[in-house]
């Protein structure tokens, strides 16, 4: 681990509450493993997993203010649905906060959530450890989805992305148009 990494290890430790950092930890493991198998930087996925959820514990009154002050543009959805912010929000905050300089690291938290349509490997394997680290339980299918994660990472994104949007639709929840057109991209790509 570099000497940033550890310094922000230790900052994110402190602005998240003891679940959110165990989730953490666990993305940020998982997101090691994943570019271990995928020939991936393993310490830009560590980093991108550390800072991933770094402003969930926010509150929202005070995401809105600082997406003002940031100029984070928020969709209509963002704004109905506001856990969705800590996506954008908290890859502004890993470059003004963090200093984080890598764009690929600060589009792999922005696009943590929703996914989009062509991704790179380290967004892909971002959005992946997010849902299969081992402290996640809820999810269906999710140890098919962790196998398969390490066998097929498009298959892997496809599927999470499709029982997402199912999960979503069974609690009558607002879908993000990025999420749905992340889904199609995918589910397109993988007829071809
Ligand atoms: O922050 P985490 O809980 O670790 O994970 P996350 O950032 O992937 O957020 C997960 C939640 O976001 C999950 O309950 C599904 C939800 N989600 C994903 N896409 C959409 C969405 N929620 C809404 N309303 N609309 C979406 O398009
Ligand atoms: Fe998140
Ligand atoms: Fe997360």
């Amino acid at each position: 681990m570099t000497e940033e990494t550890r310094s922000i290890k230790k900052k994110i430790k402190k602005v998240l509450d003891k679940d959110r950092y165990q989730h953490t930890l666990g993305v940020a493991y998982t997101a090691a493993s994943l570019a271990m198998r995928y020939g991936v930087d393993l310490e830009r996925a560590f980093l991108a997993g550390l800072l991933h959820d770094c402003a969930k514990n926010i509150p929202n009154d005070d995401k809105f203010q600082l997406c003002r002050k940031y100029k984070v543009k928020l969709n209509d959805v963002e704004k109905k649905a506001p856990y969705l912010i800590h996506a954008k929000l908290g890859a502004t905050l890993a470059e003004k906060l963090y200093g984080v300089k890598d764009d690929e690291i600060v589009n792999a938290i922005k696009y943590h959530t929703t996914g989009r349509p062509g991704m790179t490997l380290l967004e892909k394997i971002i959005f992946t450890a997010d849902y299969i680290e081992p402290g996640r339980s809820n999810a269906q299918n999710l140890n098919e989805i962790r196998q398969l994660s390490f066998i097929d990472l498009d298959a892997a994104v496809t599927k999470i992305l499709y029982d997402t949007l199912q999960y979503l639709e069974t609690k009558d929840q607002l879908i993000d148009p990025m999420t749905q057109m992340t889904y199609d991209y995918y589910a397109g790509i993988r007829i071809k």
